[in-house]
Order: structure tokens, then sequence, then C-alpha cells
């Protein structure tokens, strides 16, 4: 059965991104179960930035599963890039994201590569770009098998990224690396500017997609935009999909309002 989830972004830094709830994470943990939320998907600092014990007691009390933690923190806050044309920056890119894995595996969730993919450009090459990330995302997906938990691995837009924007593209390019445990997330935002039909490119990704990014057209919450999330759900429910479709979307009007009409949407759609 296809899950639910909300972000929670703990980063200052990120202030006006896509999280649905901010900064207090045993109140926010609350809202999400009273909203009837399976589980979470935080966006953390650093792994030393949250405390582990808390976070587990967050979720054993609220009954919330950990959906997925994002590394997006390494690019924002320390500039990190799987793809700098710094083998220094790349190596901390790499010690950054394998934190995250740690942290995350040890609770059965998996780690999310967004920003932290990079780009070409400014001297490097596309194939170079690619060399490098792929030489990355073998040894981290190797390294989150150890927790018996996938590396996702999420294709952004043309605005965010230069290397892979559609699923389709990405499929073909996971099928050419070593490692078998990265699997894609989709996030219906990026999809909704790249791909030619949302659904039809859900039901042509085989068994790739890991994780969900769940939102509207206009990347607030789903229901405050003109997406239509109908074919959406039942692609993922055709290809047999059963993991997380998390709400990464604006706060907006607040986070609750987000909250509120992404599980009524999530409600309709997926139950
Ligand atoms: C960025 O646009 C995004 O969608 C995030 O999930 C990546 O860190
Ligand atoms: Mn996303």
């Amino acid at each position: 059965m296809i899950k639910s989830s909300v972000t929670i972004s703990l980063v200052p830094e990120a202030k006006g991104g896509p999280f649905v709830y901010w900064d207090d994470l045993p109140n926010n943990c609350a809202k999400a179960a009273e909203l009837g939320f399976d589980g979470v998907e935080i966006f953390p600092r650093s792994t030393e930035s949250v405390d582990k014990n808390q976070f587990q007691d967050l979720l054993s009390k609220h009954n919330l599963q950990f959906a997925a933690m994002g590394t997006g923190a390494g690019m924002l806050v320390h500039n990190l890039s799987l793809t700098s044309k710094d083998i220094n920056t790349r190596n901390k890119a790499t010690e950054f994201i394998k934190s995250i894995i740690d942290f995350a595996g040890n609770l059965g969730a998996p780690a999310i590569i967004g920003s932290m993919q990079g780009r070409h450009g400014n001297g490097t090459s596309k194939e170079q770009a690619i060399e490098w990330l792929s030489s990355g995302l073998n040894e981290l997906g190797e390294y989150a098998n150890q927790y018996k938990t996938p590396l996702l691995y999420e294709p952004l837009n043309r605005y965010e990224t230069n290397l892979f924007n559609t699923i389709g593209d990405t499929v073909r390019y996971l099928n050419t690396l070593d490692c078998e445990n990265i699997k894609i997330l989709a996030d219906l935002f990026h999809m909704n500017i790249e791909e030619k039909c949302i659904h039809q490119a859900i039901q042509n990704s085989g068994n790739k997609i890991g994780h969900v990014h769940f939102v509207d057209s206009n990347r607030h919450a789903a229901g405050f935009g003109h997406m239509n999330h109908k074919p959406i759900s039942e692609a993922l429910n055709e290809i047999g999909f059963d993991q997380f479709v998390s709400a990464e979307a604006f706060p907006l009007p607040n986070s609750d309002e987000a909250a509120k009409s992404t599980i009524s949407s999530f409600n309709k759609y997926f139950r």
C-alpha cells in the first residue's frame, strides 16, 4: 500500500524553500501524526544537528515511519557537490552523504540525492560530470546496501540541473551503473515541467521509482493547483509502487493548511 509522508525542514538557510513544516521537530511530528500521515521526511542541516534518540522517540510516540532524509544542505550550507571540479569537494560531498545514509539507514530510511548531484558546465564537460556522478552514486548506493535501504536519486527540472531532467533519461542512465541499489525519486513538480505526460512517464519507469514528492502544478500543496493527480495515482498503483508519496511543497498559505490539503488529496487519490 502506498504511504503518505510530509516534509520537515530543519535548515534555516533553506527558508523560502518547498518544505511543508519547519524547524520544530517535536511539534511538527505531533501535527503530522494528528493529521494521519504515515511518515515524515526530514531535511537536516547535518546529522550532528539532529538528536537521533529524540527523533526515534518522536517516531515511536506518534507511530510515524521515517520516510526519507534529504542531503541538500550539503550543497546549500556547505557548497558540496558530487560533480564539483575540485576532488576535495567531491570527497566531502560523498562523506556528507554517507553520514546521512548512516543516520537514516540505522532507522530504516533511504537518503535522497537531489541538489547534491550538481551540474556540468563552467569548464566541466557533461561526460566528465556524469563520470563523477556515476562514481559517487555507485559508491553511495553500495554503501546504502548495508542498511538494506535504497539510495534515492532525484531528477530535477532544467533550472536546477543540466544532468538528468526526465524519468526516462534517468532510468536509462541508472541502468548503466554498476550498483542496482539506486531508485528514482519522482518529484511531480519537476515532472510537471519536464515530462510530456506525467502518468505515462511513471508507467514507463519499470520498477525504478522508490519515492515520490507529492505536490501540485505550482509547487503549492496537492489540491492548491491544477495538476490532475488521478491518473498519477492510478499509474503508481499500476506499476506496483508501495513506498512513500511525500509532500514537498511550499508552506502556503501556511504549513498547517498545506499539510491539510495534502492529506485530503492523498486520501482522495490513494485511499
Ligand atoms: C529541489 O527542487 C527538490 O525537489 C528537492 O527535493 C531536492 O533536494
Ligand atoms: Mn523534490
